[in-house]
């Protein structure tokens, strides 16, 4: 007898993966579904902040310089405790913590992935009740199952990422992730406590008609951004400019509106830091993979962000991504 089932949850669909994917042995499936779990248990803080004493500052200052927010704290240890106690991931490295943490314990050792995450991306928006968002890039680790993970397993390439993915915490919860398979989303369904797939086979459009960037930092940016600004912003009929100006101020929230109705998010160097602010292991390459899976692009204004290979846990990298034609009107003003 076969029961239909309209709307699968996260883990009926990443089980129903393992099934159709010879040879799988359900890890990945179930460190995506340990993520999902650790997720939950942030929405409920999330959605609560505003309502008990969970905000404001720890008092301590992470890694980044940043105050850091009792919010972030939480959501670290969630990331960091399901997958420790799961059964497929070796260590993880986060933004809150200053360098990675291998899991010393036999089976984690015997684990054959390690997952990167930021666990809680555009905090500073936490008390104003914008949409924030956690990030998570998943790698195979190239040291020996069976012993503790090393610097290297966290230092590889985006285009070595196995799967990578994103939630985010606004008008509803939603969990995006993709892997070379394709880009799917999921949102939260209150009403059974589960993620639903509710946006199968996401695809970037080729083209949009939203620009992300922030306008403060305009006249630090190089000249050649400054020109596609301003095409941004010109009447012209071959560009279908002008285009609308979004930016939340959160890099989920922004990079997930685009992938979903096209767009272009930059956070370009500055004169005070010709690096940009966003991190390249735990924030740009999960959504260059992402949005690159959905066929759209993802630049340091350079070269891929996907082939950059990482020398240090937390540096910092240009970001330009979306769109596949807005990408290409950028890449052909950067070449002038
Ligand atoms: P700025 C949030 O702090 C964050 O890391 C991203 O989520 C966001 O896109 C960016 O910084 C915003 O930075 O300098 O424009 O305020």
């Amino acid at each position: 007898m076969n029961i239909s089932r309209k709307v699968l949850t996260l883990d009926e669909y990443t089980i129903q993966q393992v099934r159709q994917i010879p040879n799988a042995t359900g890890e990945l499936s179930a460190l995506l579904r340990d993520i999902g779990l650790a997720a939950k248990r942030v929405n409920v803080e999330v959605n609560k902040a505003g309502l008990v004493d969970i905000l404001g500052d720890v008092g301590s200052v992470n890694v980044q310089g940043e105050d850091v927010k009792k919010l972030d704290v939480f959501a670290n240890d969630q990331f960091t405790g399901v997958l420790q106690h799961g059964v497929s991931c070796a260590g993880i490295a986060s933004e809150e913590l200053d360098n990675y943490v291998p899991f010393d314990d036999s089976e984690s050792k015997k684990s054959k992935y390690v997952c990167l995450f930021d666990p809680l991306d555009g905090s500073a928006n936490i008390d104003v009740n914008v949409s924030i968002g956690t990030i998570f890039g998943v790698y195979r680790r190239v040291s020996a199952k069976g012993s503790i993970a090393t610097k290297e397993d966290f230092l590889q390439k985006g285009t070595q990422q196995v799967a990578a993915g994103y939630i985010v915490y606004g008008s509803s919860t939603m969990l995006v992730y993709g892997t070379r398979r394709g880009v799917n989303g999921f949102t939260l369904d209150p009403s059974i406590g589960e993620f639903s797939l509710s946006h199968p086979d996401i695809k970037c459009p080729p083209a949009g008609k939203m620009y992300s960037v922030n306008h403060g930092n305009f006249f630090q940016y190089d000249k050649k951004v400054q020109s596609y600004i301003n095409i941004c912003q010109k009447k012209d009929k071959s560009t279908g400019g002008p285009y609308t100006q979004r930016y939340i101020g959160s890099m989920v929230a922004d990079v997930h509106r685009n992938l979903i109705k096209g767009g272009i998010f930059m956070y370009p160097g500055t004169l005070d830091k010709p690096k940009g602010k966003l991190r390249l292991l735990y924030e740009c390459n999960p959504f260059a993979f992402i949005v690159t899976v959905a066929g759209g692009k993802a630049t340091n204004g350079i070269q891929r962000i996907l082939d950059i290979q990482p020398t240090e846990l937390h540096q910092r990298t240009p970001l330009f991504i979306g769109s596949k034609n807005m990408m290409e009107e950028l890449e052909a003003e950067l070449a002038k």
